[in-house]
């Protein structure tokens, strides 16, 4: 007997089967039709040895330590599965891996929704499953070592996994990321029967062999136009490993805010903040690092400059041109405005205390660092006394100077420089051959930078920005009310739908040799209207819909753009296990659309 063996009709039972909803689509996974349940006895290993599974009171999966205070302090939703650690260790990673995996499964009040329709499970009896098979074990096997740190691109998430009928799961991977991302699917294949204490598949054997489309899926979070507590960046990064997303990009100053503590220049953030207690200091900046890696995704930290930086006019304003100017839109996108002074040599001798202070706390977590360029005005400089110009003859040479200076600082940390793509573009600034650019306006910009050879991630505003939706410029009906009003209110409209985000592939329309420059992608949580209230809803699960995009490609195996219609009853099940795990994803639709899926 199985919960859906145990209904009468067959019909019905067809439409009880939960679909099998692992979210991002593995790249082929095969299964059959026999039922297995799971409790927590089963045997884990990884390379052979034991891992500490199910915990009990003499021995919590997995260890506390020291840190754990700092943890609790911040009132974390998801101290269950953290591991503090100091050194990256593959077994700790994957001990925290599987606690989180297995903690997920049985701790979660998750039932496909499909139970609770016309489920007729009133003869339920738990000893009608004495007699059904059972996952015995999760054996785990990684083939290679893993680096000290993540290598930008270079880690293999890939792993393969299979489920034989008769319940032994195997697990294998050539990194811990790998085997993170296996887990992580491992969860997903699982459902809670609605009325035992019992969780199965009916999906036995189960086969899968996966691996990413693109190394860099990732999601930029801007901390600066909002501020948000380190616990609900947190809760965003579990959020991500559930659908594969590896990059976490903070936006984390801007022209309104400084949130970020730089001990060498304490006035930074004690001014800049909205207040001097909203603020990232270095505990927690380690706290986000730290348990960013443990989920295999790689923090990435952005200072937009030399637009976007005004808050530093709030300590420093001789370095800063226009801070404040009025009407603002003749002089940044959006109010404050403010820009560094191009021809100055304090500005540079800022930025080197402010790296010297920062880089070295990054380096150990990332292999970039972003910085900006973005939406530089060059009215801004025609009000500087170091310049009094906004001809890109006289600023070009200027910006190139500052951004090789910046890199330089930037390669010394042991990084690799991005830059938002209007420093190549707009500026025709020359980077180095190692430098990520971050395009935003379109796939024109995607193929010109890949064409000259550039690496490139995209961030389409017409497909990927979460904030807004397409027809900003609809919203007012005439110039002076788009000028006048917009950073006042929600200018960027109803935002998009997730099939729309599902259309996008940041390398169509490119050749084979541009196409590989193509790292991935990353959807924007621009924040002027968004913050820790409505932020799950916002980024959830549309940012999933990108995740599946960037993890398994727009094209299926057999080079067809994957169907909405077979991906939103999957996306529904996802934004149902997000609810069940404690993030407030939206609806993508009424549950009867779904039920007649199946
Ligand atoms: N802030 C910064 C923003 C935007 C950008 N940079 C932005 C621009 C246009 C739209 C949405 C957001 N708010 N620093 C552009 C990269 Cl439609």
């Amino acid at each position: 007997f199985s919960p859906i063996s145990s209904c009468s009709l067959f019909l019905l039972c067809l439409v009880l089967n939960p679909v099998s909803a692992v979210w991002p689509a593995p790249k082929t996974y095969t299964k059959g039709n026999s039922t297995l349940y799971l409790n927590q006895a089963l045997q884990i290993t990884y390379n052979g040895a034991f891992v500490c599974w199910p915990p009990s009171p003499e021995n919590p999966c997995p260890p506390d330590d020291t840190d754990t205070e700092y943890v609790m302090d911040q009132q974390l939703p998801y101290t269950y599965g953290f591991v503090p650690f100091n050194t990256f260790d593959s077994k700790q990673l994957v001990q925290g891996g599987v606690s989180r995996a297995l903690g997920w499964i049985f701790s979660s009040d998750f039932v496909p929704w499909q139970f609770h329709k016309n489920g007729d499970l009133s003869d339920f009896e738990p000893d009608l499953y004495k007699g059904q098979k059972w996952v015995k074990s999760l054996q785990i096997v990684q083939t290679g070592k893993d680096c000290f740190k993540p290598l930008g691109g270079n880690v293999d998430e890939s792993y393969n996994f299979t489920l034989s009928a008769d319940g032994v799961a195997k697990l294998t991977a050539v990194s811990s990321t790998g085997v993170l991302r296996g887990l992580e699917t491992f969860s997903q294949l699982f459902y809670k029967h609605s009325e035992g204490p019992f969780w199965y598949t009916p999906y036995a054997p189960i086969s899968i062999q996966d691996s990413p489309q693109y190394p860099h899926r990732g999601i930029l979070l801007d901390v600066a136009r909002n501020w948000y507590p380190v616990k609900d960046i947190l809760r965003t990064i579990d959020a991500m490993s559930w659908s594969k997303l590896n990059r976490l990009h903070i936006h984390i100053t801007d022209s309104q805010s400084w949130p970020l503590d730089i001990p060498a220049i304490p006035e930074l953030s004690k001014k800049g903040a909205y207040r001097p207690d909203l603020t990232y200091s270095p505990a927690d900046i380690k706290l986000i690092q730290e348990y960013a890696i443990q989920r295999g995704i790689e923090p990435i930290i952005e200072i937009d400059m030399p637009g976007h930086i005004g808050s530093v006019a709030k300590s420093h304003p001789e370095l800063i041109t226009a801070y404040d100017a009025f009407p603002y839109y003749w002089w940044c996108a959006e109010p404050p405005c403010g820009a560094f002074k191009l021809n100055d040599t304090a500005v540079d001798k800022f930025l080197g205390t402010v790296f010297d202070d920062l880089l070295p706390r990054l380096a150990p977590y990332t292999s970039y660092f972003h910085t900006g360029g973005d939406e530089l005005n060059a009215n801004d400089s025609m009000i500087d006394p170091g310049v009094m110009s906004n001809s890109s003859e006289v600023l070009q040479p200027l910006l190139q100077k500052f951004i090789d200076s910046q890199h330089a600082r930037v390669r010394k940390a042991g990084l690799t420089p991005m830059v938002w793509e209007e420093i190549p573009i707009d500026w025709n600034v020359t980077l180095g051959k190692d430098v990520v650019v971050q395009t935003w306006l379109g796939a024109a910009s995607v193929k010109t930078l890949t064409s000259q050879g550039q690496q490139v991630i995209d961030s389409d505003y017409t497909y990927w920005y979460l904030d807004c939706g397409r027809g900003a410029w609809e919203l007012f009906d005439n110039g002076e009310a788009f000028n006048a009003f917009y950073p006042f209110t929600d200018w960027c409209g109803p935002t998009k739908s997730w099939m729309l985000i599902y259309q996008h592939d940041p390398a169509a329309n490119l050749t084979p040799e541009e196409a590989k420059l193509v790292l991935g992608g990353e959807v924007a949580v621009w924040s002027e209207t968004i913050d820790p209230v409505n932020m799950d809803q916002v980024i959830w699960p549309r940012a999933s819909a990108a995740g599946e995009v960037l993890w398994s490609g727009r094209q299926d195996a057999s080079g067809q753009n994957r169907s909405q219609i077979e991906a939103a009853p999957r996306l529904s099940e996802l934004r149902e296990l997000m609810v069940a795990r404690g993030v407030g994803a939206s609806p993508i639709t009424m549950l009867w659309c779904t039920e007649a899926a199946n």
